[in-house]
Formats: structure tokens, C-alpha cells, sequence
């Protein structure tokens, strides 16, 4: 990015939530002073790592790629960001609050971070997170949007207390049947009466053990791009369901419309459709559980061995709601699968690691394919599944270049 577009796109005042740290002497920069961080290394913007893509920067979209989600718990600076308006600037949380509102709140009332933090049983869950438009690249005829090709999936370790705790102890009507969030990011417009997003989850997932209003992720304060200082996490659906800089709860007597609820958003033609079709908003479904996929996250594509070794290969596995049951590797273009050695997952709605190790017959080039089955028996698809307008919910199977010499 040069200089002149950044100032376009880069208000004065983000400038520290994107370092992270205050500027001490900020108030003698003018206004059009880049500084020599940005210069240096754009990824030092949100502390990520060098092999992070950036999709984005209004708002900002960053991915990963599969060579760098190698770790089990994903880290923070590993992990993708998925913007839909402003990142706010949130330095202090000790005055932050948590509002309970809606038509099936017993009362409006609201808690503040600290009595969310000492009134109520800590819980940690690792929980996979991916954006539902993860793999929208591959669309064709292509879906608008990020172009997110396989990195806008995590699995961190977060923290905070549950959800349906916090929904008994404020109370709520029997006709209760979906909660909503609003965050404190604002809209690209700037509009201030505007969400960039506002989504949900129905009663079902919000009673579930895992769903969390979290303050901690892997140990830490959230990170000011994942949600700081609370986020609703609702892990194995799309990650639009966890709202990031939680404050407001909508406990809601019908399903939540807010801003990327309704309309085609985070929906699918609930009967399949021709590639390239139109769909009325009223023949789209909800995207609820997330589709069983794998990726290999070692090694990276394009590695090159010796003849004789032995390539260890590894990655993760995840089935939304599911478990994850079997997973299967192929060197021969998908003609034999051979079982990869799965482990269990840490918890419910957490990835599952797989590993094999791989001997090539002779030289060549080889493609090394996973295949995930989950434990209702369906497996992941070889190539783009079921076509649909936004060009969610692509679970292709992943495949990486091998070259034995
Ligand atoms: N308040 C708020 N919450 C949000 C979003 C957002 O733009 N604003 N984006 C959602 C989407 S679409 C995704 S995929 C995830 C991304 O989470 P991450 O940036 O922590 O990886 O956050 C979700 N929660
Ligand atoms: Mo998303």
C-alpha cells in the first residue's frame, strides 16, 4: 500500500488501535505524518504474522494461509480478521457494560465487565471459528465479496463465562426463541445509528455448554481485532454468529433481523440451485452448523523431498456441530484413500488433528489430498460443492504439491 492511499484510507485516530499500543506523543504528529511502522512492515499493523494476506484494509479482511495454522491452538497472531465496519478504539474496559434488552428480557439491565468476570463460573473452550465465505475464491461464476481462499478459519482457546448462565441470571420469557448481538464497531458509513453487522443465534446454541461471552482468548485479554473486551462465541457455526466487542444482548420473541441477518446475507437457497441463479430472499435458509472440512497445515505446498524419505504430513480436521469421524489421504489423484491417524477433539467444537506418514513410490510430482467424514457419515467433497449466490460454505477438500527428487 503507498502513502497516499493509506491516508485516504486510515483515519489519524485508528492509528494506535491498529499498533496497539498509544502513541505517547501522538498529539505533535500532523495529521497527514505516516508513521515508520507502517513503512517498515505493513503486518506489524494488529501484530500479525509476515505470511498473513491482507484482503482488505477498509475494513480490514486479513487471512491465513494453511502453512501457518499449523499450531494446535491458534494463535493470535495467526488468526484471520473478518471486519464489517471500524475496529473501535477501546483502550480502557474497565467501564465497559453488557446490555440485556429485547421483547423477551424479564427487565433491561445491564452488567459491567468486572461483576461479568467475579459473579459468574469461568469456562474454556478451544473453538473452531471459520467465516462462513471461507473458500469464496473458488466460486464460478464468482460470488462478491472477500475472496477468501482456504485461511479464514481458527481455533483458539477462549474464556468467559456461559452464555445461558448469564441469560438465567437476568431472566427471560418463555416466547424467548432467538438471541441477538450488537457490537461497538461502527458502520463504514460512519453512521452512528447503524451496525455493521448485528447476527444471532437461536435458543438451541445459546444454551449450549460451549457458547460464551468471552474475555480471554488463549490466556490473554482479547485482542482489540477479535473482540476486545468481550465477544459472544458460538463455535462450529458461521463465525458471523461471535460478535466481537460485545454490548448489547437482543433476547429476541422472533428471529433476530438486524444488519446481515435478513435478505441473502449468511444464507444459502435452501434447495439447490444452478450455478450463476438468482434466489428470492425468501427461497434463502439461515446457515446454521458448519460443513466437515480438513486442512493441511504441513508441510506447505510446493515442499520437495528426497526419495526414500518419509513425508510426515499433518493438519486439522472440524464438522461444525459434528465430530469429525475419519480422515483419509490420496497421492494418486483421489483413485485409493489411505486412513490418516485422527485424534480426538480437546472438547466439543474443537478441531481434530490428523497425521500420516507418506511414502512416494518413484520421483515425480504428487498432490497429497485429505478428505474428512464426519461422524453422520457425510465426507467433504473433491471439488466446489452446491453452488449459491454469496459463495459460502466451500469445503472442498484441501490439496497440496509434493515433488519428490
Ligand atoms: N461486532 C462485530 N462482530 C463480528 C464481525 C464484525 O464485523 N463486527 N464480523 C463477524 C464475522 S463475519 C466473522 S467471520 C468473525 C471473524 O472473527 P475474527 O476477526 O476474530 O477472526 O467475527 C464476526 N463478528
Ligand atoms: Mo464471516
Amino acid at each position: 500500500m503507498d502513502r497516499r492511499s493509506f491516508l485516504n484510507k486510515v483515519s489519524a485516530g485508528s492509528i494506535a488501535t491498529m499498533i496497539g499500543v498509544d502513541i505517547v506523543f501522538g498529539s505533535n504528529m500532523s495529521s497527514d505524518y505516516i508513521p515508520v511502522i507502517f513503512e517498515q512492515d505493513l503486518y506489524s499493523v494488529f501484530g500479525k504474522h509476515k505470511d498473513m494476506i491482507v484482503l482488505n484494509d477498509r475494513p480490514w479482511n486479513v487471512e491465513a494461509q494453511p502453512h501457518i495454522l499449523d499450531d494446535r491452538v491458534t494463535p493470535a497472531n495467526k488468526m484471520f480478521i473478518r471486519n464489517n465496519g471500524i475496529i473501535p478504539s477501546i483502550k480502557d474496559s474497565s467501564d465497559w457494560e453488557l446490555k440485556i434488552a429485547g421483547k423477551s428480557a424479564k427487565t433491561s439491565r445491564s452488567y459491567s465487565l468486572e461483576v461479568l468476570k467475579s459473579r459468574f463460573t469461568k469456562y474454556t473452550y478451544q473453538l473452531t471459528l471459520e467465516c462462513a465465505g471461507n473458500g469464496r475464491s473458488e466460486f464460478d461464476p464468482p460470488a462478491k465479496g472477500n475472496q477468501w481462499t482456504l485461511g479464514a478459519v481458527s481455533c483458539a482457546r477462549w474464556s468467559g463465562l456461559r452464555l445461558r448462565d448469564l441469560m438465567e441470571d437476568a431472566g427471560y420469557n418463555a416466547d424467548l426463541v432467538y438471541i441477538g448481538y450488537t457490537g461497538a464497531d461502527t458502520h463504514l458509513s460512519g453512521d452512528p445509528a447503524r451496525d455493521s453487522i448485528s447476527r444471532g443465534i437461536p435458543l438451541e446454541k445459546a444454551i449450549q455448554d460451549e457458547t460464551l461471552l468471552a474475555y480471554e482468548m488463549n490466556g490473554n485479554d482479547i485482542p482489540i481485532a477479535h473482540g476486545f473486551p468481550l465477544r459472544l462465541v458460538a463455535g462450529g457455526w458461521p463465525a458471523s454468529a461471535s460478535g466481537k466487542w460485545l454490548d448489547t444482548l437482543l433476547l429476541r420473541n422472533k428471529v433476530h433481523d438486524g444488519e446481515k441477518m435478513t435478505g441473502q446475507s449468511y444464507r444459502i437457497p435452501c434447495e439447490t440451485v444452478e450455478p450463476g441463479a438468482k434466489v428470492a430472499d425468501e427461497d434463502m435458509c439461515i446457515i446454521e452448523s458448519m460443513p466437515v472440512k480438513s486442512l493441511i497445515t504441513f508441510p506447505k505446498s510446493g515442499a520437495v523431498i528426497k526419495r526414500n524419505e518419509t513425508l510426515p504430513v499433518r493438519g486439522h480436521a472440524w464438522a461444525g456441530e459434528l465430530a469429525v469421524r475419519e480422515v483419509q489421504y490420496s497421492i494418486d489423484f483421489g483413485a485409493t484413500w489411505q486412513k490418516a491417524k485422527l485424534e480426538s477433539p480437546v472438547n466439543r467444537l474443537a478441531w481434530q488433528h490428523f497425521n500420516a506418514k507418506i511414502k512416494f513410490p518413484r520421483n515425480g510430482y504428487y498432490e497429497v489430498w485429505a478428505r474428512a467424514t464426519d461422524s453422520n457419515g457425510k465426507a467433504q467433497p473433491m471439488v466446489l460443492p452446491g453452488w449459491n449466490p454469496k459463495g459460502y460454505l466451500n469445503n472442498a477438500c484441501h490439496r497440496i504439491a509434493v515433488k519428490v527428487e
